[in-house]
């Protein structure tokens, strides 16, 4: 298990804990660099997972038999262990699980969306939202009548607040944000959009996909009626995710997906509603994945979260600086100096992303090409692609090195 001082993560023993940092192409060791899309997973979790299959694999909630009960009080019990995580004081019935950020979105949009929406309504959110909130709030705004509005972002790729305060209005019935921006590294005001929100009567969703593994998220704090997040990118697994809500609104809202679990009574003509959460998971769920997520908050939790965000700070701080050394490298989002996550998207002159990750696959750097499921900031910005650099608690000033002498390389490729 990976231990820390008391200000920096204890790089070498936490690198210990995921194996798959050994893995080497073509004799060049593997720097992984595409954390923004998914994280490793470190040994507690694997070990979690294996445990799980030989030990207690059953179904959960409907056995009576011993294995059942102990999966079910494991799965039920890493319910509560997410919502601590992200400060809600709910618990379980605060914390639904889904398969990831993207169809919390969906959970959010299809129960509350389509009963609350319709023509002259309004829903608020930003230029910088990801694919999975940015179309899912724009084809139910189709499908309700509501309208969308994109609070603007500025040069260095902040949200310009005065716009906020002018597109939230008595109309606004929802405000949905990202937390922290998977392209720029922004770090949204996600607590000033609420009490915005709040103050004219409209709730707010925050996708906190990128800020739930690098960052303390206090969810009451921040006043959200929905945060949403995803399990892969925080040393979990792949299949599991979680949605927070207020309580008051999980219970007022009418199910997602219907089937069993989520039923307490059943006849031909009608039927009801279990308890929280378990309303919102029909089906057989991601039994194993749920358990593994709470295995990856105790580990998130051991090494600090605090730590963590700062960590990914001075690696993408320092990335902005060994890239500015390039003239004909352009960087996207808030300049050197300012709080950002840790992420840096770049373009260089003349090089398309994509064949820019080609050769930095040869040197076995992982990075993302594309538009990063954000292809309306891309428009923004007036590029079609940029490459992503983006950083976990593994990761080491050295591997950043080791990513500007490959882009050295490319660049003198294409010279
Ligand atoms: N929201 C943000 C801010 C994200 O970065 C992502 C995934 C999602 C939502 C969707 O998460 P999912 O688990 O439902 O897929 N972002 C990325 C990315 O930047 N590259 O690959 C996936």
């Amino acid at each position: 298990m990976a231990t820390t001082d008391s200000d920096h993560l204890d790089i070498e023993s936490i690198r210990a804990d995921f194996p798959i940092l050994e893995r080497e192409f073509g004799g060049n060791q593997l720097v992984y660099l595409d954390n923004a899309a998914t994280t490793q997973t470190p040994d507690p979790v694997i070990d979690t997972i294996v445990e799980y299959y030989r030990e207690t694999n059953a179904n959960v909630h409907r056995g009576l038999h011993q294995l059942s009960q102990e999966a079910s009080v494991a799965y039920e019990d890493a319910h509560d262990r997410l919502a601590d995580f992200i400060g809600a004081s709910g618990g379980r019935e605060e914390m639904v699980f889904t398969r990831n950020t993207t169809e919390s979105e969906n959970l959010v949009a299809y129960a509350w969306g389509l009963n609350e929406l319709g023509p002259g309504d309004e829903i608020v959110t930003t230029e910088m939202e990801h694919h999975s909130s940015l179309v899912t709030w724009q084809q139910i705004g189709k499908r309700t009548g509501a309208e969308v509005k994109y609070i603007r972002i500025d040069e260095d790729g902040h949200l310009d607040m005065d716009h906020a305060n002018e597109l939230i209005t008595e109309d606004t019935q929802m405000v949905s944000a990202v937390h922290v921006s998977n392209t720029l590294g922004t770090v949204n005001p996600v607590g000033e959009l609420a009490d915005i929100a709040h103050d004219h009567d409209a709730l707010i969703f925050v996708d906190g996909a990128q800020a739930v593994p690098n960052m303390p998220v206090d969810v009451e704090a921040i006043d959200a009626d929905f945060y949403a997040f995803s399990g892969h990118k925080m040393a979990g697994p792949t299949g599991i995710g979680g949605l927070y809500g207020k309580r008051h609104l999980l219970d007022s809202m009418e199910p997602f997906l219907y089937g069993g679990e989520m039923i307490r009574h059943v006849d031909y003509e009608d039927s009801t509603w279990n308890d929280l959460p378990w309303k919102y998971e029909a089906g057989t769920p991601a039994i194993c994945q749920g358990i593994a997520m709470a295995a990856a908050a105790d580990y998130l939790d051991d090494i600090g979260l605090d730590k963590i965000q700062r960590h990914e700070n001075e690696l993408a701080q320092y990335a902005l600086e060994r890239l500015d050394e390039f003239d004909d490298i352009r960087t996207f989002g808030p300049g050197p100096g300012t709080k950002r996550g840790g992420l840096v998207s770049f373009d260089i002159e003349g090089v398309h992303a994509h064949d820019l990750a080609e050769i930095l696959n040869d040197h076995a750097v992982a990075v993302r090409a594309g538009h990063h499921c954000t292809q309306p900031l891309h428009d923004k910005l007036g590029v079609a692609a940029t490459t992503r650099a983006s950083f976990y608690i593994y990761n080491t000033k050295a591997e950043i090195d080791t990513l500007i002498d490959a882009l050295d390389d490319a660049r003198q490729l294409f010279a």
